[in-house]
């Protein structure tokens, strides 16, 4: 019966990958040539059969009514002549990209700002003392993060100046921030948390976000047939949308977050496939919210739960990661890294992965076809994301009873523990990595506890040491060389001493290859970046962790605004963005608010707006005007740095810092001088 299951759901793939030629890591290459020996079909296989349509891929096909799809493909005479295409209706190719482009736009931003709702609401039960799994970790996040939801930390009693309760804040707090989802007048509250001068923007284009839901729902009517025909109105309302995710629900998810769950600070721990291990058992945890996976990552240290584990013969639990809800237990915990999001499959092709555990988010359906062939149990917990498959348990997860669930859950895996067939392969291929930093870890690795400011990171910019900051963030792409992309761009920045920001499915590729270990300074930095890394001891890319903490990126250019001397906006600053391996429709999203918020901001891959040369301008051109940032699109790895590198050269010179400055000890006759 099992075999026959086999046959029909993971069927041998009529074409086949080549594996030497799919990814640069070597676990990524030994899995998939056991899975296409063992005739289990994965994403590479798919990716070789099916080819991407090549007027979706354009951004040119239009499927919002039922007079449609139409398409509309670039002409081979493009440009000779007046641009004649258009649907049914009328809808130019301009029309027609730039509603696809916002509808990615909004399914992205509701995808993170969902995940910052979820986290909310567990907030405002652990304030209101409904649940007593959850309890507020950091007071210190708690009450850094209340005034910029309006709440006061103290109270005036009789002239004195006291502490308000940590309770009441908490409470007014989590209200405050799940208000933001919804409210019926008045501005998203973060937006003040901005540089002024990019505020003001915001405030003369008209972008800026009344609620979270609400520019969801308007990218919606608007890229409905027959509303919005103005490619220029339709991207303000994208844009719109992209700074309620940014600035909104991203940035929200990252604080609660850390209010619940702690922030972040450097910790140890390892990557890739080869993290799994033979005598315990294996949980593999794929998503992205932390509310379960924290309460797993709780539950699997429990004596109840190792000694149940001990009893079916396993030495221990071994939790991992796959995706963001990795990020996120890396970044709190020192779980380490299972894989990036082209290694899912992969990971219960080792035979293994007891259970596999998912929430939300870049999951692929397939999932339950793999399982079919090994005994792992596959666990979906979120009520918005079940399979239709039948070989699928769902565990919905309530945080009213969390340690309950995540002890059932971990049940289910010990359990099929004793299951496992003999032919387990588990790669040999991890790396060491040190993760977990942030906003407030810069600024004490970088600033010192004497300063505590960002004055470190600024003035080693203005010397040239360091040349720029990238953040570097983003999927797996498998029309892409799996990694490929991500490692050697990162590895050409750092080597031309700019400082990577990492966050997502890059972070977990640079973990795998090493890259996030203070030792790589010395290998593979530039001297400046070398001798910065080496002198404070941080490696030369910092794992910010999961794409809702993208806005701590945002936020730590922010400080560096604050403390001077490089500009008064985010777009002063040499920096430059980049998503070099993107799919998903959140990327997206991140890519606009990045751009908004003044960011030049490189895509690999390929862009949905090719078919749309006007439009597709709109973005990469004219957005620079507007916002200060600009959409760009390279394939090519070692080219795309180099775009971003000209970047930051070009923010360098306008400052004036474009010559290194050593500084130099001056006496007073050299101060005369210069007063002079
Ligand atoms: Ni970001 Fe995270 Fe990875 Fe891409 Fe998916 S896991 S939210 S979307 S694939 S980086």
């Amino acid at each position: 019966m099992a075999e026959d299951k086999k046959e029909v759901k993971a069927a041998k793939p009529k074409k086949m990958a080549n594996p030497d030629t799919v990814s640069i890591d070597a676990a990524t290459r030994e899995m998939l040539a056991r899975a296409q020996k063992m005739g289990i079909e994965t994403v590479f296989d798919r990716a070789v059969t099916m080819k991407p349509c090549n007027i979706g891929i354009q951004g040119t096909c239009c499927k919002n009514c039922a007079m449609g799809p139409c398409r509309l493909p670039l002409p081979k005479d493009y440009g000779e002549g007046k641009d004649e295409r258009k649907g049914l209706c009328g809808a130019t190719a301009n029309t027609i990209a730039a509603r696809n482009f916002v509808r990615m736009i909004a399914s992205g931003s509701a995808a993170h700002s969902d995940h910052g709702r979820g986290v909310a609401e567990v907030f405002l039960a652990a304030a209101r003392k409904e649940t007593d799994d959850y309890k507020i970790k950091d007071v210190q996040k708690l009450i850094a993060v209340a005034p910029h939801l309006g709440v006061d930390t103290t109270v005036e009693v009789d002239g004195e100046v006291l502490d308000r309760d940590v309770d009441e804040i908490a409470l007014e707090v989590a209200e405050a921030a799940l208000n933001e989802w919804g409210k019926a007048e008045g501005e998203l509250l973060y937006l003040q948390r901005a540089p002024k001068p990019l505020y003001e923007k915001w405030v003369k284009e008209g972008v800026r976000p009344r609620n979270i839901d609400r520019e969801v729902v308007e990218c919606m009517h608007r890229t409905h047939m027959g509303v919005d025909q103005d490619y220029k109105n339709l991207m303000k309302q994208g844009t719109r949308c992209a700074l309620a995710d940014g600035w909104g629900g991203a940035m929200l998810a990252t604080d609660i977050q850390d209010i619940l769950f702690g922030t972040p600070y450097p910790l140890q721990s390892e990557a890739n496939l080869g993290v799994m291990k033979h005598d315990q058992v294996n949980v593999v945890i794929h998503g992205h919210e932390p509310v379960l996976s924290e309460m797993i990552v709780a539950a699997s240290q429990t004596t109840e739960m190792l000694d149940y584990a001990k009893s079916k013969g396993a030495k221990g639990i071994q939790l991992s990661g796959i995706c963001c809800t990795a990020n996120e237990i890396l970044e709190r915990h020192g779980v380490p890294l299972c894989g990036t999001f082209l290694q899912q499959e992969l990971a219960i092709i080792t035979g293994a992965c007891d259970a596999m555990v998912v929430d939300v988010q870049c999951i692929f359906q397939n999932l339950a076809n793999v399982v079919e062939c090994f005994h792992t149990k596959l666990i979906t917990t979120h009520p918005i994301a079940k399979m239709e498959q039948d070989n699928v348990v769902h565990i919905e997860f309530d945080e009213h009873h969390a340690m309950e669930d995540a002890k059932r859950i971990l049940k289910i895996a010990i359990d099929n523990f004793g299951n496992r067939d003999a032919d387990v392969m588990i790669p040999n291929h991890k790396a060491s990595q040190v993760a977990g930093f942030g906003v407030e870890s810069i600024e004490y690795h970088l600033g010192g506890t004497f300063r505590g400011t960002y004055y470190t990171l600024n003035d080693n910019i203005i010397n040239g040491r360091i040349r720029g900051l990238a953040g570097v963030v983003g999927c797996n792409n498998a029309r892409t060389k799996h990694n490929e992309a991500h490692i050697t761009l990162v590895k050409e920045l750092v080597k031309n001493d700019v400082l990577v920001l990492t966050t997502g499915c890059n972070g977990i590729a640079c973990a795998m290859e090493g890259l996030l270990t203070p030792e790589a300074a010395g290998v593979y930095c530039g001297p400046g970046l070398k001798e910065v890394c080496e002198t404070v001891g941080i490696p030369p890319v910092l794992h910010l962790g999961s794409c809702v903490d993208n806005s701590r990126i945002l936020l730590a250019a922010t400080e560096v605004i604050k403390v001077g001397g490089l500009g008064t906006d985010l777009c002063d600053i040499p920096a430059a963005g980049s998503a070099p391996e993107w799919m998903s429709e959140k990327a997206i999203s991140i890519g606009q608010y990045f751009v908004a918020s003044g960011v030049y901001t490189v895509f690999g891959y390929l862009l949905p707006t090719s078919g749309a040369p006007v439009f597709h301008k709109h973005l990469t051109e004219d957005m620079e005007k507007i916002y200060g940032g600009m959409w760009d699109v390279e394939p090519d790895p070692i080219k795309h740095a180099k775009l971003m590198i000209a970047h930051i050269d070009k923010k360098r010179k306008e400052l004036g810092i474009d010559k290194a400055r050593e500084r130099v000890l001056m006496d007073m006759d050299d101060r005369q001088k210069l007063e002079a």
